[in-house]
C-alpha cells in the first residue's frame, strides 16, 4: 500500500528576496490542498511572506492561512511533535530541539533537504543522496528539483495549465485583466507586451533604449521592486508608484503593484515575453509557455553563469539553431555577457520560433511534478526502512 504522510513540517529561512518563501509557500499549499497533508510552515521572516500572501499577519507567532499552519520561526523553538515528513528548504539548519525530538520518534521521520533548482548535469547524481546525522539515528536526504526524470521535477499545481489555457482562450478575461491593471487591452499593430521582473541590472538602460528606438511598439509592465528605480531614472523620474505610466518613442512602461503570488501568473500568461529572475518566477514563466529572459540570482564566485548556460542549453534542445542561439545570447547579455541591444534584436526576430517552443517545453516538463515525486520518495524511504527492520 502507498503510505502518505499525514503531517509535514517545512522550515524556511529567508536569505533575501522572495524566492525562498515563494517556493516554500507554494509547496505548503500544494501538499495541503492537493494531498490533504497537515502542513506546518515555519518561516523566520513573516514580513517577506506577507508580500506574497497579504493575509499573513507579520506579528503573530502562529496562525492559519489557506489551510496551512504558519509559525513565526524565531526565538526559543517550541516543544512540538515532529511531523512524519520534514522538509528543510535550501540547506537551512533545523532547530536543535526539533532535531532531537525527531530522533526520539518511534518511527523516524522522513527528512529532506529541498535544494535550489539547477539544470546542471550533476543534479541527477546528487538527487536523493542520504546524509546520516553525525550523532543521532537520523538520515537526511537531498531532494533536488530539476528538469529531467532523474531529478525531483518542478512545482506545478494540478490545475495550473488548465487555468492558463482557459485564460488564453478567453479574450474577455484577458481584457478584464488588463483593465484591472490600468493597462489598455487594445494592442497597437505588431506590439510586443513584456513583463519585467529583475534585479538591478547594468543593461537596463540599453534594453529600454533598444525598445524606444525599435521598429515595433513595446509595452513593458514593471512590478514594483528592485529594478524599478533604474527604470524610473531612465524616464527622468526620482521614483515611481504603481499606476505610473511613461512613454518614449516606441516604448510605453506601466508600473504595476507587486501582487500576491497567485495573481502573478496571469501577468506571465498575458504577456508575449517575460523577464524573470531567481528561481520561482523563472519556473512560472516556463509554465506560462511564453518566451522568457532569465536574470539569474548572482553568486559571488560567478558560478551562476554555468547554471544559466545549463538551462539555456537544455531549453535550446528542440529549437532551430538560430533561435537557440538567439535565446542563449539574450540570456547571457541580460546577465552581463554581451550587448543587450544586439541580442534583443536577434531574440525578437526569433519570437515565433521561441513562442512555439515555449509551449512544447512546458508540456514536456509537466509530467515531472515535484510534489508527487516528493510523496513518492516518502513512500520509497518508508519501504526501504521497513525492509531493513
Ligand atoms: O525573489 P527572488 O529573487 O528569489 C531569489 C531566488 O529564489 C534565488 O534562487 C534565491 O537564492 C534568492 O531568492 C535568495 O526571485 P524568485 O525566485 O522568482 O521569487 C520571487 C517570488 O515572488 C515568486 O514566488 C513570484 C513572486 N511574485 C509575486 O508573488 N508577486 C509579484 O508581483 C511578483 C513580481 C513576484
Amino acid at each position: 500500500m502507498r503510505a502518505m504522510p499525514q503531517t509535514c513540517d517545512i522550515f524556511c529561512a529567508v536569505v533575501d528576496n522572495y524566492g525562498d518563501i515563494g517556493v516554500c509557500w507554494r509547496l505548503a499549499r500544494q501538499l495541503a490542498h492537493e494531498h490533504e497533508v497537515q502542513v506546518r510552515l515555519w518561516v523566520d521572516d513573516l514580513a517577506s511572506f506577507a508580500k506574497l500572501c497579504p493575509e499573513v499577519n507579520p506579528v503573530l507567532e502562529r496562525q492559519y492561512c489557506r489551510e496551512v499552519e504558519v509559525w513565526h520561526w524565531a526565538g526559543t523553538f517550541p516543544e512540538v511533535q515532529p511531523a512524519e515528513l520534514v522538509i528543510g528548504a535550501f540547506a537551512c539548519n533545523l532547530p536543535e530541539r526539533y532535531v532531537a525530538a525527531m530522533a526520539q520518534q518511534s518511527r523516524e521521520p522522513v527528512w529532506l533537504n529541498l535544494e535550489y533548482l539547477s539544470a546542471e548535469e550533476w543534479v541527477e547524481s546528487h538527487h536523493k543522496l542520504p546524509s546520516p546525522h553525525p550523532r543521532l539515528p537520523l538520515t537526511k536526504y537531498f531532494f533536488f528539483p530539476g528538469f529531467t526524470a532523474k531529478t525531483g521535477g518542478l512545482l506545478l499545481e494540478r490545475d495550473l495549465l488548465a487555468r492558463r489555457d482557459a485564460f488564453l482562450a478567453d479574450p474577455v478575461q484577458q481584457q478584464a485583466y488588463w483593465r484591472n491593471l490600468g493597462v489598455a487591452p487594445e494592442r497597437a499593430e505588431g506590439e510586443m507586451r513584456v513583463s519585467l521582473f529583475s534585479y538591478e541590472n547594468g543593461n537596463i538602460e540599453a534594453l529600454l533604449q533598444a525598445w524606444v528606438q525599435g521598429a515595433l511598439p513595446v509595452v513593458c509592465c514593471v512590478p514594483e521592486g528592485r529594478v524599478l528605480p533604474q527604470v524610473a531614472a531612465f524616464f527622468g523620474q526620482q521614483g515611481a508608484a504603481p499606476g505610473a505610466c511613461w512613454q518614449r518613442g516606441n516604448l510605453r512602461v506601466h508600473v504595476l503593484p507587486f501582487v500576491e503570488q497567485e495573481r502573478y501568473d496571469p501577468l506571465l500568461w498575458a504577456c508575449d515575453t517575460n523577464f524573470v529572475r531567481g528561481e520561482d518566477s523563472c519556473v512560472r514563466a516556463q509554465w506560462a509557455g511564453k518566451p522568457f529572459v532569465w536574470h539569474i540570482y548572482p553568486q559571488h564566485d560567478g558560478v551562476h553563469m554555468q547554471k544559466l548556460q545549463a538551462l539555456a542549453a537544455r531549453y535550446g534542445q528542440g529549437l532551430p539553431a538560430a533561435a537557440a542561439q538567439a535565446n542563449s545570447a539574450m540570456w547571457q547579455a541580460w546577465n552581463g555577457e554581451g550587448t543587450v541591444a544586439v541580442a534583443w534584436g536577434a531574440f525578437a526576430a526569433q519570437r515565433l520560433e521561441l513562442q512555439a517552443h515555449a509551449g512544447v517545453w512546458a508540456q514536456g516538463l509537466a509530467q515531472n511534478n515535484l510534489a508527487l515525486n516528493l510523496l513518492d520518495f516518502f513512500n520509497e524511504v518508508g519501504r526501504i526502512r521497513a525492509f531493513e527492520i
